[in-house]
This record gives C-alpha cells, sequence and structure tokens, in this order.
C-alpha cells in the first residue's frame, strides 16, 4: 500500500516528516499542497477539516501530526534508521525534545511570522515580544543542553532531531540565534549537513520568496 502525503516543502512541519521519510528511503505519493491548488486543499480539508499539515494517509488510515506521523512509520514502515528508540526511557527522552523542539521553538516562531502578516491594526506587538523573549530562553537551555551533545537525544539521530532541523533553521532566520549559543548554532550547522534534512532544504530553496520575513542569503 502506497503512502500518501499532504505537504508544502516550505513548510516546517512537513519538513520534519520529509527528513523521517528520507532517512529510511521509505516510499510515498507526495501530495504537494501548492498555492492555489483548490483540489488538493480541497482534499486535505476532506481528510483533516483543521486543515494543517502534513497529512498522511496509509490505507485506511489517515494520521495527522507530524511526531505522530513519524511515530507511526516507525511501527508499521520501520526501516534501518530508528527514529523513537525501542527502549521505553530512552524514547522518552527523544519524545520530550521532540515537544521542547514545537513547543518552545517552533511554536514562538510561527507565532512572530503570522503576526508579521496580519492586517497592520491586528498586529500583537506584546505577543511577539513574548515569543522572542521564549525563542532566547529556549536557546538558552539549549545551548546547556547539547554542549557536549551530538544529536538531540544523544549519540542517535532521532525523532527530536526531525523536529529540530526545521525548528532552529526558521528560528534562525526569525530571531537569530545569537554567537553565545556556540553549541546551538554548532547544531544547527551539522542538522543542515544531514543528508536527509539537506535534501528538504534543497527542494524548499525555490519558495524562498514566500518567507514574510524576507529569506536571508544564507543556508
Ligand atoms: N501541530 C501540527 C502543526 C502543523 C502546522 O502548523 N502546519 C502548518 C505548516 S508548517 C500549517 O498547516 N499551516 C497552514 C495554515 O496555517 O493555514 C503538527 O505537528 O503537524
Amino acid at each position: 500500500m502506497t503512502l500518501k502525503l499532504y505537504a508544502h516543502p516550505f513548510s516546517s512541519y512537513c519538513q520534519k516528516v520529509l527528513i523521517a521519510l528520507y532517512e529510511n528511503d521509505t516510499p510515498f505519493d507526495y501530495r504537494r499542497l501548492e498555492v492555489g491548488d483548490e483540489q488538493a486543499i480541497a482534499e486535505l480539508e476532506a481528510l483533516w477539516p483543521i486543515k494543517r499539515f502534513p497529512v498522511l494517509v496509509d490505507g485506511e488510515r489517515t494520521i495527522v501530526e507530524a511526531s505522530i506521523i513519524i511515530e507511526h512509520l516507525g511501527l508499521e514502515h520501520p526501516g534501518p534508521v530508528r527514529l523513537v528508540p525501542e527502549d521505553a526511557r530512552a524514547a522518552l527522552q527523544v519524545r520530550m525534545m521532540d515537544r521542547f523542539f514545537d513547543n518552545y521553538v517552533s511554536t514562538p516562531q510561527q507565532r512572530i511570522v503570522f503576526d508579521s502578516i496580519r492586517p497592520a491594526e491586528h498586529r500583537d506587538s506584546y505577543g511577539v515580544a513574548e515569543a522572542r523573549a521564549m525563542l532566547d530562553r529556549a536557546y538558552g537551555w539549549l545551548d546547556g543542553s547539547m554542549a557536549g551533545r551530538r544529536w538531540a537525544a544523544g549519540d542517535d539521530f532521532s525523532l527530536a532531531d526531525c523536529a529540530a532541523g526545521p525548528a532552529l533553521f526558521y528560528a534562525d532566520w526569525t530571531h537569530p540565534i545569537g554567537e553565545g549559543f556556540a553549541h546551538v548554532r554548532a547544531y544547527r550547522k551539522r542538522l543542515l549537513e544531514r543528508p536527509s534534512f539537506a535534501r528538504a532544504v534543497n527542494e524548499a530553496r525555490p519558495y524562498r520568496p514566500l518567507f514574510p520575513l524576507g529569506a536571508p542569503d544564507r543556508d
């Protein structure tokens, strides 16, 4: 049964799942949600009225939420790279770091970007300042955590690194990771060198003009 992924190459949560698929060379049909493709968007809405992506269709099942999709792939379509460890305690550490990147890096990053595309009279400068403060706290905590660590949860590339790649990629564009956070900067660089993430970043290159804050000329 072929997997079908509803996704957009420039979306951070879609890249998170693409990294997992590319890590294991898992075959899938890529249903691209291009801007203006009403048919693809209607299919997405029929599957998931919340209208957030990625969404994975596996036979009769529709799976939503990037982390859950990656967990599903590990259970139903495992490959040589295990992204969630079999050991329950090690898996908990991976899931904790995955939550950290979604909740405290991606969420404030998106809050800043979405604010920038609101009509001027609906902008929320207080909310944006809170989001920037959260990103600084997140960078600080992560810097200590990554000292002496190669990947987010230790020696092995995991679900948490799938989350970290796009989260730190766009967070740095949105609220630059200062030189004081050397371990975070080095980790972001390592992530960019990982072939699965490098491929996702390359596939998204043509969409950079869409970045509302203006994409920097790097990465
Ligand atoms: N919690 C969801 C978040 C998904 C999400 O926010 N996706 C964004 C793209 S990165 C989206 O669907 N944006 C469409 C919109 O905001 O209308 C997950 O982990 O998959």
